[in-house]
């Protein structure tokens, strides 16, 4: 299948399988702690050291080009709980991916179904970029969720519908700053609203506030 968003998947693997061996002397592509108990941690509720659990995160431990950055939990500006997630960028490259600050979730997906990707985000100067994606071991054909507006103002709610492209069994989240300003997410949610012909039961209702989630991990 050929893509303009098509990329090699090697080296994303790689952060996966490696983002919990210990390494010394070498620098890990991404941080990942994981705790089945707090779900998917879409809004970035449940964190240890800094660090939000169940995500992959591209912080300033792992990402090799180096760059002047902080990627915070906020209290004081959320949309949703008790807190967001802020990425405060004073120097990265623009890259993305494991590259830039950022962060990304995989998760198992039938072909043909269709999910509905939602989430709280909020730009001051920092160019981002939020992508969904049909994945496999050595490649991603990806589609552009959001992306930064220098006309937004203040928090807004994207939602963007995806279905799994035929031969693809995972989908992959990602998130990435791109430039120096500062960027907030939060309430990030990954719901199937169409079984396509997978069997598998929809979130069945038009209300976000009402939807299930797709998964819980
Ligand atoms: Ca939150």
């Amino acid at each position: 299948m050929t893509s303009p968003d098509r990329v090699h998947r090697g080296a994303l693997l790689a952060a996966v399988l490696f983002a919990a061996l210990p390494w010394v002397g070498c620098r890990k592509m991404s941080e990942l702690i994981e705790d089945e108990s707090v779900g998917m941690n879409g809004g970035f509720e449940h964190a240890r050291d800094g660090v939000p659990v169940n995500w992959l995160v591209y912080n300033s431990e792992t990402v090799k080009e180096g760059g002047d950055f902080d990627i915070i939990l906020d209290t004081k500006d959320f949309k949703e709980g008790r807190q967001s997630l802020k990425f405060l960028i004073r120097e990265c490259s623009a890259i993305g991916g494991w590259h830039s600050p950022g962060i990304a979730r995989e998760y198992p997906a039938l072909s043909g179904e269709t999910y509905l990707i939602s989430l709280w985000v909020k730009g001051e100067g920092s160019a981002y970029l939020v992508r969904i994606g049909g994945v496999d071991a050595w490649n991603g054909d990806y589609e552009t969720v959001d992306s930064f507006d220098p006309a937004s103002d203040g928090w807004k709610l994207v939602e963007y519908e995806f279905t799994t492209p035929g031969e693809y069994e995972t989908i992959r989240f990602e998130l990435n700053a791109l430039s120096p300003g500062s960027l907030w997410v939060d309430d990030v949610r990954i719901e199937l609203v169409d079984q396509g012909s997978s069997g598998r039961p929809t979130s069945g209702s038009q209300n976000r506030s009402d939807r299930r989630p797709a998964y819980t991990m």
